[in-house]
Formats: C-alpha cells, structure tokens, sequence
C-alpha cells in the first residue's frame, strides 16, 4: 500500500515522508530490464480550480508536493492539421481523462541524485556504458564510439551519462536544478515507482501541455515565426545544427524552473528543454497494437535541440519515440499520480 502511514510525524519533511516513512520507496528489483489553490502558483503545489480536495493523509500530501492538480474531463488529442505526418499526429479526437496530478517541473539532476542515493539505482546508460551526445558539445573526442548515419550531430559517447552529460570530463556541478539526461524509458519508470507515482500516458501528458498554455499554440504566442526571439521556452535558435543565437537564454538545458509559468496550468517546461519520456508504446495509427515490438515509448514535448527546420516538435500536440533502453542528452521526464479523490473534484 502506498499510503498506508497516517502516524508519521508532522516534522518529518513531506518529500521524505514520500520517500521513506509511506513505504512510497520500497525498492523493487533494480534490474536493468529492466487558482483557488492550496498554495499559490509558486507555492509547493496547486490545483486547478476550487475544488476540495480531501487530504486524508499526510502521506498524500507529501505525494503531491510539488505538483499540479489536472483537473480530469474531454480534451481535443491530436490535430487535423498535422506538421510531421509520419509521427501520427493526427487525427484530432476526443479523449476523456480523469483527474491526475503531475509534476510542475522535470526531475532535475538534484532530485536524481537523491533517488540514486537512496536505491543505488545504475541508469541503462552506465549499465551499457555510453549515451548519445550532441557533437558539437562533446568533452573528449576519442570517447566517440560513432555517429548516427541518418543525423549526424549526434554521437554514442562512451561515458555520457546523467552525471557526465556530454562525456568523460564533464559533470553536472553546476547543473542540480537542471533537467537530468541520459535517462532511459526504464530509468525514469523506476524514479517514479519509488516515489510512488508513475510516467503520465501521453493523453494526460498532452492535455495538461495544451492546457498549460491556455488556448496558445506556443507558450510564446500562436505564431513559430515568433520562435526566433521568444523567451518562454528553451529550444533552438539560429541555424540548426550549426548556430544557436540563445536568445532564450540557454544553449543546452536550462533549470527546471526557468522561465515565468504559462498563462494556464503553472507547468514549467512542458514545451522544450528535455523530451519527456510517457508511459505509452509508440502507435502511428492509433489502434490497440504498439508499433513494433512495445519496445518504444512515446515521448513529448521536444528539447532544447529542437527548431522548426529540423524537427518542429515544441507543440503539444507533437510526439516522437525511443526503445526502452535508449538515452540521450536532449531526454529526461516527469512523474504523474493518480488523483484517488478524483470523483469529489
Ligand atoms: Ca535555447
Ligand atoms: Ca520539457
């Protein structure tokens, strides 16, 4: 049982309470297979409207620290209009989602960190042994293991992991509030099994996106000819793959909490910095059958290496996929909930 600890002392932290004392973090096999708000918009989290919402326990307040309350009902998945057809974008059609909680922010390397102390968790990517690295950012050259064919700034780099981003020689010091990278479908899983909350499916994960930006199709304005020279969101600016002007403020990943929230849902980053990964098997059709082998996930939202002349993919709507195991420097996640009270809100 989740929550089972309505005994635990009110000193304890919440996240630690989470983490420990609810039996929220019990490890299991770490195998390679492996605004009327409660606080405010910036206060530790919120809710979508005015519900009342029953905490029945200090347990599910620990839960929900630093979350967002996605109030459930219909919302329009997809798009009639697609830009990348082969990623199954479309068609538009009308999904009923219940209520769920989801993180305000991508798991930083900070919140990573913790969780590696507390399970001795090894990510696919220092199991396996490299990671793929955006080339021009690449540490030590003789750590390229090779480049991709089909796009060839990026290179396995024996070495890249979440503490070594860009290889041997680099490290995250200077990057705890920054997103964690090089973690893999099954890395990000297992974070937030142990905290006692799972991936969000891509339903949920596009309807808070599209609710986050309240009616906007960017979180800048409705326009990508305006991409150039927002400030909203952490993509890429200039000429990819060769120049970045920054005028976001960011050349690679930026802190999880940059930028001011959305005009909607206070959720930070849902659009660019890191891809994030969602619990669900790649499907282009739609039907019941993942593509493949339910070897690869759907992941959302695009990255800080994403512009419109190369993969126009900071739309909510938008979607891509990795197999299970694979990691980059451009991927991270954030964790869902179950909203148990769902039928009082
Ligand atoms: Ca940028
Ligand atoms: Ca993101």
């Amino acid at each position: 049982m989740r929550f089972s600890c309505f005994f635990i002392i009110v000193s304890v932290s919440c996240e630690a309470a989470a983490a420990s004392d609810c039996g929220c973090s019990e490890s299991r096999s770490a195998t390679r297979e492996s605004p009327n708000d409660q606080g405010s918009r910036s206060g530790k989290n919120f809710v979508e409207e005015s519900p009342s919402i029953p905490i029945d326990s200090v347990c599910r307040a620990a839960l929900h620290e630093k979350m967002v309350l996605v109030k459930g009902g219909e919302f329009i998945m997809g798009t009639n209009r697609p830009v990348i057809l082969a990623d199954g974008e479309h068609p538009a059609r009308v999904k009923n989602i219940s209520s769920f909680w989801l993180d305000a922010t991508e798991v930083s390397n900070e919140a990573f960190e913790k969780f590696v102390h507390e399970t001795g968790h090894l990510t696919d990517a220092e199991t396996i042994g490299d990671s793929y690295v955006l080339g021009s950012t690449i540490t030590e050259s003789k750590a390229i293991q090779g480049a991709v064919q089909a796009a060839p700034w990026w290179f396995s780099v024996f070495g890249a992991s979440w503490r070594n981003p860009e290889g041997p020689g680099s490290n995250i010091i200077k990057r705890m509030k920054h997103p964690v990278v090089h973690v893999s479908w099954r890395d990000a899983e297992r974070y937030c099994e142990h905290y006692g909350k799972r991936l969000p499916n891509e339903a949920e994960w596009e309807m808070a996106c599209k609710r986050s930006l309240g009616g906007k199709r960017f979180p800048w304005n409705d326009e990508v000819t305006d991409a150039e020279n927002q400030r909203s969101a952490n993509i890429w600016q200039g000429q990819f793959p060769n120049t970045n002007t920054k005028k976001d403020g960011y050349e690679g990943t930026a802190p999880v909490d940059t930028y001011d929230p959305y005009p909607g849902l206070p959720l930070k980053n849902m659009i660019g910095n890191v891809w994030e990964w969602t619990a669900d098997a790649w499907t282009t059709d739609h039907g019941t059958k993942p593509d493949g082998e339910e070897t690869r996930r759907v992941k959302k939202g695009g990255s800080f290496m994403c512009h419109a002349s190369y993969c126009f993919r900071y739309r909510c709507e938008a979607r891509s996929e990795n197999t299970l195991d694979t990691s980059s420097v451009n991927v991270g996640f954030r964790c869902a909930a179950d909203a148990l009270d769902s039928r009082t809100l």
